[in-house]
């Protein structure tokens, strides 16, 4: 297969050597009265890549590719949460306070779960990963060599946060990486738009870039 339009250069892949990486789609991110939102996020930005990446979820299922979800979860005695981690800055609520939908970021809380409309179905791989990137501390890079997976699909959110870390820490492990534009969003448009161009500058030095469309038209 190929999306000949993908930037900078055509990308080609082979489906059973492929997976679809959708990142952190979960509540506390993208629902109103979420974590998100609580911070002075406007949570309709993310909100609106949800109907392109439910068409490209919808379409990868069909054609019978590997599915990959990851949610940013910790344990909840937060023995995997650097205290760097929680305690940088000075926000309003920390990870594993009590927030509008449960402790924040912690598994199981009703705000850690992937939104209904991307749900993982019970044959996908559902991980809680406790970084930024999908490869920390997680099983994810044996379950993809397991699956003899070179090439990764990249939807989710946020572009310059979970994505783009996972992205890079995928290209250190070898992977070849694409990322759907109208499938990834920020709380900061100015911080995707720059994150989209650097993944794919330098002859795509992290990667490719490609709409949902063309990926649609390549597995037509
Ligand atoms: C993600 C974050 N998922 N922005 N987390 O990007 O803290």
């Amino acid at each position: 297969m190929q999306i000949p339009d993908a930037l900078p250069f055509p990308f080609e892949f082979q489906l059973p050597r492929s997976a679809l990486v959708i990142i952190d789609m979960q509540r506390d991110f993208v629902e109103p009265g979420g974590f998100g939102e609580s911070l002075g996020n406007d949570v309709s930005l993310l909100r609106a890549i949800i109907p392109s990446c439910q068409q490209v979820l919808a379409a990868w299922r069909e054609a019978g590719g590997l599915v990959v979800h990851t949610r940013e979860a910790h344990a909840p005695d937060l023995s995997d949460c650097p205290p760097a981690k929680r305690q940088r800055g000075n926000p309003a609520l920390r990870i594993g306070d009590p927030g509008p939908m449960g402790r924040i970021l912690v598994a199981g809380e009703p705000g850690n779960a992937i939104i209904p409309e991307l749900a993982p179905r019970p044959d996908e791989i559902a991980l809680d990963k406790p970084g930024k990137g999908a490869f920390h501390a997680t099983p994810l890079h044996a379950l993809l060599q397991q699956a003899g997976v070179s090439h990764l699909v990249f939807m989710g959110v946020t572009t310059e946060v979970c994505v783009q870390t996972s992205m890079r820490e995928a290209n250190d492990r070898g992977y070849e990486c694409l990322l759907l534009e109208d499938c990834t969003e920020s709380y900061f448009p100015q911080f995707k738009a720059a994150a989209v161009e650097m993944l794919r500058a330098q002859g795509a030095i992290v990667g490719w870039t490609a709409t949902s469309a063309q990926l649609l038209r390549a597995l037509a």
